[in-house]
């Protein structure tokens, strides 16, 4: 693979960027290397500023499940810049698209607009803490959601990669609070409510772990969170930034059919744009700012161009079909995956859920090597095993079959 221009660029932007980054998952610590960097993508390919092309199984950590650069989304965006780019003021753009998310997760009587999944988590534990009048979440170990101060903590995606689960410049005091369990463990969640008897606000939980690689939740699991909030009068906060829109129309929610106090929601509701968004009861949300005493804000929440980009990929997935596609296209690669793996007696194994999956080696040096003999043939995979990969829309048989066909030469 020629890399003479990312290399370039690579030295440019590590003059400029911690890492050469502007976040730390890209800058392929976990595996070395140089990171190509992307020109353009169309469908499900990228292509490096050296002209290689690469079938794209990150899309964006997840945003992407269209494919790249979907004609109607293009072409909407465009559209909707000619307006202008971002008011400070209502549109009917986002009730537009609210009213969208609200009929797809309808546990989201009302919901605020953010601009990152980020925002979304640390504006949901800041309602739950108000609302419930207490301190102490309950996080689970490997699961991450964003990097607020107090949810990184043990934290999973690219604290993990990096070996800093708990982030230095995070005073002990902002840290106190967050309380780590195991996750498809409940015994574990009832030893920390029986410790802090009425001073859980809420649990945060990721309803598919998507950052320690994908891991789903065990039977029973999610219905155990729930009850356990019930009895201790604490909020069940779904984390769904990466499995809204993915692993079902309506997200972890509606596959396990498990009613959370608050969603999170980011990623596939901007289309690729920076939208986040956090929602509940009604009773809960008219407690934030300019409602209730609970702030939230945000210069960019709910700019027109982001909400466009949203409306028009939501469009597209509430279509009838479109998940059984997508689930199809993916069994196909996953179980095709699964063969190889068992056929060579490979030990390694994949976790999967719909559209998100991850190989599981049984240590960095295995998975390193797999990411480079991929990424040689043309095969863009995360660059780290705490990170889950994703099939779009976009993927049709032939990406399918060439990947398969990789792997076979590979694994
Ligand atoms: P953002 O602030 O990066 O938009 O969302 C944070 C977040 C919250 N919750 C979950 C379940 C998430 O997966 C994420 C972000 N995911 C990572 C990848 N696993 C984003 C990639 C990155 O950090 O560059």
């Amino acid at each position: 693979m020629n890399a003479f221009l990312s290399s370039k660029l690579f030295e440019e932007a590590l003059a400029l960027f911690p890492g050469g980054v502007n976040s730390p998952v890209r800058a392929f610590g976990a595996v070395g290397g140089t990171p190509p960097f992307i020109a353009k993508a169309q469908g499900p390919k990228i292509w490096d500023v050296d002209g290689n092309e690469y079938i794209d199984y990150v899309g964006s950590w997840g945003p992407a499940i269209l494919g790249h650069a979907h004609p109607k989304v293009v072409a909407a965006v465009q559209k909707a810049t000619a307006n202008g780019f971002s008011f400070g003021a209502p549109t009917e753009l986002e009730s537009r698209l609210g009213s969208m998310v609200r009929d797809i997760f309808p546990s989201m009587e009302k919901l605020r607009f953010v601009n990152s999944g980020t925002e979304a988590t640390m504006s949901a534990i800041r309602l739950a803490r108000g609302a419930t009048a207490r301190d102490k979440i309950i996080k689970f170990e490997g699961c991450y959601h964003g990097h607020a101060d107090f949810l990184l903590v043990k934290a999973g995606s690219g604290a993990a990669t990096f070996g800093n689960p708990s982030s230095a410049g995070v005073p002990k005091d902002f840290a106190k609070h967050t309380l780590v369990a195991t996750y498809n463990d409940l015994d574990s969640v009832q030893k920390l409510l029986d410790a802090n008897k009425n001073e859980i606000a809420c649990i945060i939980v990721e309803p598919v772990a998507g950052n320690m690689g994908c891991v789903p939740p065990k039977p029973g699991f999610l219905q155990g969170l729930k009850d356990l909030c019930q009895n201790h009068g604490a909020l069940l906060i779904f984390d769904e930034v990466m499995t809204g829109f993915r692993v079902a129309l309506g997200g972890a929610q509606e596959l396990y059919n498990i009613k959370p106090d608050i969603t999170c929601l980011g990623k596939i509701v901007g289309g690729g744009l920076p939208v986040g968004a956090y929602g509940g009861r009604k009773e809960l949300m008219d407690q934030i700012s300019p409602l209730g005493k609970i702030y939230q804000a945000g210069t960019l929440s709910g700019n027109p161009l982001a909400m466009t980009a949203g409306i028009e990929t939501l469009k597209i997935l509430v279509q009838k079909e479109v998940y059984k596609k997508l689930n199809e296209t993916s069994a196909q690669l996953t179980s095709g995956i699964q063969e190889i793996v068992k056929t060579k007696k490979r030990k390694a194994k994949i976790g999967a859920v719909g559209s998100m999956w991850t190989l599981f080696f049984d240590n960095g040096e295995e998975f390193k090597r797999f990411f480079h003999a991929a990424l040689e043939k043309g095969i863009y995979l995360p660059p780290s095993q705490f990170e889950s990969a994703f099939v779009s829309l976009a993927h049709q048989n032939k990406e399918i079959d060439h990947t398969l066909s990789v792997f076979e030469a590979i694994l």
